[in-house]
């Protein structure tokens, strides 16, 4: 902008210049046409067209007198200092010839101020032009500057823009990694915890491999017929365990055997409830023998009501495969799951209802009843059958009946994954769970997981809520 003002400021020069020039320009051509009207009396029209500054000096003029100037003219002062005097008194002849020979003077001066004007013009316009042509190439550069600036401004702009994008990019890729950390930290507890189990398991196998040689099943023999579950092994006495509870048992073998004592010895019985017609009241562990099933097994007995799942601690793992939910596994004193197979049997021999009764983390209890429950064979993959519900705790099994079971490693369900992957049980899930009392026992109630893995039955605190104890029992109707 102060380039601007400075051109203009040249150019208001540069004018003034002509201006001047113009005027002394001006006042010649005056001068030139009184010399050429002659030493008479000025011609009023022609002096009238200079305004009133050449009224006055002809009035002056007309009242001259003898031996003083008829006209007076202001020159140039570059040429001419101060003011020229031409007689026009009345006199003799000499006067007026020399009168004659300096206004020839005059015009031949003016001629040459009028030729240096002329040229002092035309040199004023090619420096006008000239500076003109430089105006116009520094606005072009101005503007080849300015365009450059505010290039160099939005590149600069673009610059902080990418960098702190980079900045977040970065910031945002270090969490990812911290968070990876600490996942791969889990993981390598998780490992760690496996590996130990899948030692103690070999182990357990090495103890149990004699025992399991004489318990052949006898078949159409009122002698126990030698089936028995994980549950069994996992609570005897016999086997000691390295670790505590929290061990999980061996997988289940094609032949089973008896470990664990029962509670009372006689039986088999058919269920629990015949256990209690029997005049056995008390509550623990009964050998059980359903009625048409080659098989022994046994199960904790409390009050007529046959125990098939139980949880309370997180002592047990139930995270497991086909098989195992097949046979059954866990500790018959606390956690574990009685076995598909041998709720086929159980609930094939009568009608049976289910109770599932529930405890959170304050001591509430709940319950749900379905008047009737039965499983299909495994070749329907143990299609669950269920009745009528009935209890304070919610329906959170209903939306589960007519559905098959799945484990880890058999995706019988309706979702497009395998929802034991998520839910870390097994169940008859469907899309995937309204109740998931196989999953994952969480300390405390409410559980932060990347799924919906707790011991949970939504309709009494959620899905996110793990409770403290949960318990599946039949009894016949
Ligand atoms: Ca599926």
């Amino acid at each position: 902008m102060s380039l601007r003002e400075e051109e203009d400021a040249d150019a208001g020069h540069l004018w003034a210049g002509v201006l001047m020039a113009l005027r002394h320009a001006a006042a010649a051509l005056v001068l030139l046409a009184l010399l050429a009207a002659g030493p008479g009396r000025g011609e009023p029209d022609r002096a009238g067209r200079r305004g009133p500054g050449s009224q006055k000096r002809q009035s002056r003029s007309s009242e001259a007198r003898p031996g003083r100037c008829s006209y007076t003219f202001i020159v140039p002062q570059q040429r001419l200092q101060g003011a020229l005097c031409v007689s026009t008194a009345a006199g003799g002849a000499d006067a007026g010839g020399a009168n004659r020979s300096e206004a020839a003077a005059l015009r031949r001066e003016l001629r040459q101020q009028q030729q240096q004007l002329e040229q002092l013009r035309g040199g004023l316009d090619a420096q006008l032009q000239e500076l003109r042509r430089d105006s116009s190439s520094v606005n072009a550069r101005i503007t080849q500057l300015y365009t450059q600036l505010l290039h160099d401004t939005i590149s600069k702009k673009d610059q902080v823009l990418e960098q702190q994008r980079l900045e977040t990019l970065l910031l945002n890729t270090s969490t990812q990694v911290l968070q990876l950390s600490a996942r791969y930290t889990e993981l390598e507890q998780k490992y760690e915890v496996l590996s130990s189990l899948v030692r103690n398991q070999s182990v357990q196998l090495t103890r149990s491999a004699p025992v399991q040689q004489p318990a052949e099943p006898q078949s159409d023999s009122m002698q126990p017929v030698e089936e028995v579950s994980d549950i069994q092994r996992d609570q005897s006495p016999a086997l000691p365990q390295r670790d505590p509870p929290t061990t999980t048992p061996s997988p289940p073998t094609d032949h089973p055997f008896i470990s664990y004592p029962p509670t009372k010895t006689p039986g088999p019985w058919r269920d629990c409830q015949h256990v209690l017609e029997s005049g056995e009241r008390a509550s623990g562990i009964y050998l059980l023998r359903p009625r048409n099933a080659n098989r022994l097994l046994q199960a904790w007995c409390e009050a007529g009501w046959t125990v098939i799942q139980r949880r309370q601690d997180g002592s047990v793992n139930f995270f497991r495969t086909w098989d195992q939910y097949k046979q059954g596994f866990g500790n018959l004193d606390g956690e574990y799951w009685l076995g598909l197979e041998h709720l086929y049997w159980l609930t094939a021999q009568a009608q049976y209802r289910l109770r599932v009764a529930l405890e959170d983390w304050q001591g509430r209890q709940v319950f749900a009843e379905y008047d009737s429950f039965h499983l299909e064979p495994e070749s329907d993959w143990y299609r669950l059958r269920l009745g009528r519900y009935h209890g304070n705790a919610g329906d959170s099994l209903s939306w589960h009946n007519n559905k098959a079971f799945t484990t880890l490693d058999r995706d019988k369900d309706a979702y497009t994954g395998n929802c034991a992957h998520y839910q870390k049980g097994g169940w008859w899930y469907h899309m995937c769970a309204h109740s998931n009392l196989n999953g994952v026992w969480y300390r405390g109630g409410h559980y932060r997981s990347r799924y919906q893995d707790g011991v949970y039955w939504a309709e009494f605190h959620g899905g996110s809520y793990s409770l403290k104890r949960a318990a599946m029992m039949i009894k016949p109707i």
